[in-house]
């Protein structure tokens, strides 16, 4: 098994939002799931977090040396009922693609909470039964949850991922720092990854957000659109693996691969 973290930290590039979202969130560059395999081998992350059929067609193991997270389950952006992601994809079949770990997202607060907590539980056992990590979304939602940025649900959040037995939980980062590190004693062991969101305007704000959240104790970061929405790409992928494993400031690789 490839070993997701470097020097004990981890910077994931997330793709999986073409099936959360839709098309909307590409252009022609990043539409094309080639193009986000080769910036993840050509830059500093340390696993790349794709869907079945990406992971299947674009990500080859003999040409990678990046370790692949299958993302197992989805839902689209048609259906705005109770949030609930399904399974669609086995631990089996990430196994057959090479994959270092998988991940699920888990809606703590929906009517339908129950199913997507059996299914993870039973994905759990089955990743640490062929050695894969398993790593859970948590991302509380749904018609329990009243805000889903307050610092105790998503510690609530956190605390649920860890009790199904996830290795590492991704999740929501809501600029309250004294809270943060709440958040992360109730992931117990599971390893905190922060979650990149929207891309904004001001890209120094999201090296500045991945610093503080570092410096926190968050083991890592698992981002998307800030990255591949970002006018460069690469540039901002240098920038945040300095921050990430480097321990440089936001400002200074701003400078260094943003600055224009
Ligand atoms: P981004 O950095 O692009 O936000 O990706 C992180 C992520 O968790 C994706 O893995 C996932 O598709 C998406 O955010 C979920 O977004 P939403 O909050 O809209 O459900």
């Amino acid at each position: 098994m490839k070993d997701l973290l470097k020097k004990g930290k981890a910077l994931f590039l997330a793709y999986d939002q073409g099936f959360e979202h839709g098309p909307r969130d590409f252009n022609l560059t990043n539409a094309d799931p080639q193009f986000i395999v080769d910036l993840a081998n050509s830059t500093d992350f340390t696993g790349v977090i794709l869907l079945p059929g990406s992971a299947e067609k674009y990500y080859h193991s003999g040409t990678t040396d990046k370790p692949l997270i299958v993302k197992l389950n989805s839902k689209t952006s048609f259906n705005h009922a109770e949030p609930i992601s399904t399974q669609h994809c086995s631990v089996r079949r990430a196994a057959k693609m090479n994959a270092t770990a998988v991940g699920y997202t888990l809606y703590p607060g929906s009517l339908r909470e129950q199913e997507m907590y059996r299914e993870f539980g039973k994905i759990v056992e089955e990743a640490h039964e062929v050695g894969m990590a398993a790593i859970a979304w948590a991302y509380p939602r749904g018609s329990g949850v009243q805000d889903d940025l307050d610092t105790d649900t998503i510690a609530y959040g956190a605390r649920i991922a860890a009790e199904l037995g996830a290795d590492m939980v991704k999740l929501k980062y809501n600029e309250d720092a004294e809270g943060f590190k709440w958040v992360i004693k109730n992931a117990c062991k599971a390893k905190v990854l922060v979650s990149g969101g929207k891309k904004k305007s001001d890209s120094l704000k999201e090296l500045e957000i991945a610093k503080e959240v570092l410096d926190l104790g968050a083991t890592g970061i698992a981002i998307g659109r800030n990255v591949w929405q970002s006018d460069n790409p690469k540039g901002f992928a240098k920038a945040i693996a300095d921050i990430v494993h480097k321990n440089k400031k936001a400002q200074d690789v701003y400078d260094k691969y943003l600055k224009q």
